[in-house]
């Protein structure tokens, strides 16, 4: 048994957890990071690619921000398109603000780069994670790593190990209510080695089904289809893929390029919200309290507003301050709320509803009624932009 002490020990090495530990550094704070997987796995995991302008502004103040500003690509809007017509919503010009493609997975290698340099503790493939004792004022973690029993104690436990974690299991459940919504579709996400056939995201509403055309670069597509939630990947073969592509993001005097898929996958949608985000001294952030279904692109964003509000609240604890830990729940689920209707209300309004056909097609009108509105009223544009780009941290 290797017992250790650190003030913060924060389970799980996604982009929540590794952002709070660099953060806590930069503060002074010391950190252990334990995640169950290898390095390699987490660096692979291919998931969101827009970041918010606080989010940028967020990763740039910590000092991780050299090749976001060299490869990242600022947006200023995206295109809705509907009815077979493409229409350009210009943050910018609506309310001076944009939002930035880079994907998680950079995301991330710069954060494990930036802890590998500067030689923070961080153990991959730990196992049999375990909290213990998080009501106390000395909470636990228990794993194995390389064959042997681990034990950390802590001042606080950050859970910050997404929706499948230990964490927010180890809550008595009488304490804890689980708010949740399942869609009835989900998304098949490509990544293709082709330049993108556009300058801006494009979220579309097809009468087939939603499709959307993100990038990761100048040279890389990444791309979306709405399909079935009992449809399996095998049921998609590349030529499937780029045919549905064609007909749902078509439009007259425009071509979408086509490339060798490099990655393919079918993810749930879903929408859920934890009750709480603290129990004792245990601290939930991102995936691990919440998901937003990713038509919003806010699960990655939301995890670096609840890391800013934590690591802040955790600074304040060591300068005697004890109020915003206090206050860190309550307030990163009131900004949280807001980031879950506006996820909700994307996705409602971009998808096709497969239930039964009379409501099903009644359904796909108002939506078209809803997008109508929307590219026609600057104040309507206006709301979307500031949801979009990123309520304030
Ligand atoms: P993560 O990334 O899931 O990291 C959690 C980490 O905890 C580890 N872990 C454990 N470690 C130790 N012990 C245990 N028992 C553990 N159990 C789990 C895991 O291995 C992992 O390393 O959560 P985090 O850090 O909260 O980050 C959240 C984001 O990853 C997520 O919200 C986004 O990817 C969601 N998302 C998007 N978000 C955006 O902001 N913009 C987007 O454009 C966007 N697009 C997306 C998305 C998610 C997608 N998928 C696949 C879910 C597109 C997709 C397709
Ligand atoms: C992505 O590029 O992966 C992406 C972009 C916008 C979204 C979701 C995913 O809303």
């Amino acid at each position: 048994m290797s017992p250790e002490n650190t003030r913060v020990a924060i389970i799980g090495a996604g982009p929540a957890g590794l952002l709070l530990s660099w953060a806590l550094r930069d503060a002074g704070i010391d950190s252990i990071v334990v995640e169950n997987r290898s390095q390699e796995y987490v660096l692979a995991r291919i998931r969101a690619g827009v970041l918010e302008q606080s989010a940028v502004e967020t990763l740039t103040r910590l000092g991780l921000g050299d090749r976001l500003a060299a490869e990242g690509l600022e947006h200023d809007g995206i295109y809705l398109q509907f009815a077979g017509e493409r229409h350009n919503i210009d943050f910018n010009t609506l309310i001076g603000r944009t939002v930035t493609v880079y994907g998680q997975q950079e995301v991330v290698k710069d954060l494990i780069k930036a802890h590998t340099d500067a030689g923070s503790t961080i153990y991959y493939e730990a196992a049999d994670v375990a909290v213990h004792d998080v009501e106390s004022t000395s909470p636990r973690v228990t794993f194995r790593h390389d064959g042997e029993a681990h034990e950390i104690t802590a001042d606080f436990i950050v859970g910050a190990d997404g929706f499948h974690g230990v964490c927010r299991a180890s809550i008595p459940p009488k304490a804890i209510t689980l708010y949740d919504r399942s869609y009835p579709f989900a998304w098949l996400g490509i990544l293709a080695d082709v330049p993108p056939s556009t300058d801006e995201l494009i979220y579309a509403l097809h009468e087939d089904g939603f499709a959307m055309h993100s990038m990761r670069s100048p040279q890389v597509s990444r791309l979306y289809l709405q399909v079935d939630t009992a449809d399996s990947i095998d049921q998609w073969p590349d030529e499937r893929i780029w045919e549905e592509l064609q007909t749902r993001l078509g439009v007259p005097g425009w071509t979408l390029h086509e490339g060798a898929v490099t990655d393919k996958s079918i993810t749930p949608m879903r929408s859920f919200v934890a009750s709480r985000l603290s129990y004792g001294n245990l601290f939930l952030t991102g995936d691990a309290g919440h998901i937003v279904p990713p038509t919003g692109a806010k699960g990655l964003n939301s995890a670096i507003a609840d890391v800013v509000l934590l690591g802040a609240a955790l600074v304040g604890h060591y300068a005697g301050d004890d109020a915003p830990l206090a206050g860190y729940g309550e307030a990163a689920l009131r900004r949280q709320w807001k980031v879950q209707q506006f996820s909700q209300s994307m996705t409602e309004m971009l998808h096709r509803n497969p239930g039964d056909l009379q409501s099903a097609a009644f359904d796909y009108r108002s939506q078209l009624g809803r997008l109508d509105y929307l590219t026609g009223s600057l104040l309507a544009q206006r709301e979307l932009a500031e949801q979009y780009t990123g309520l304030p941290f």
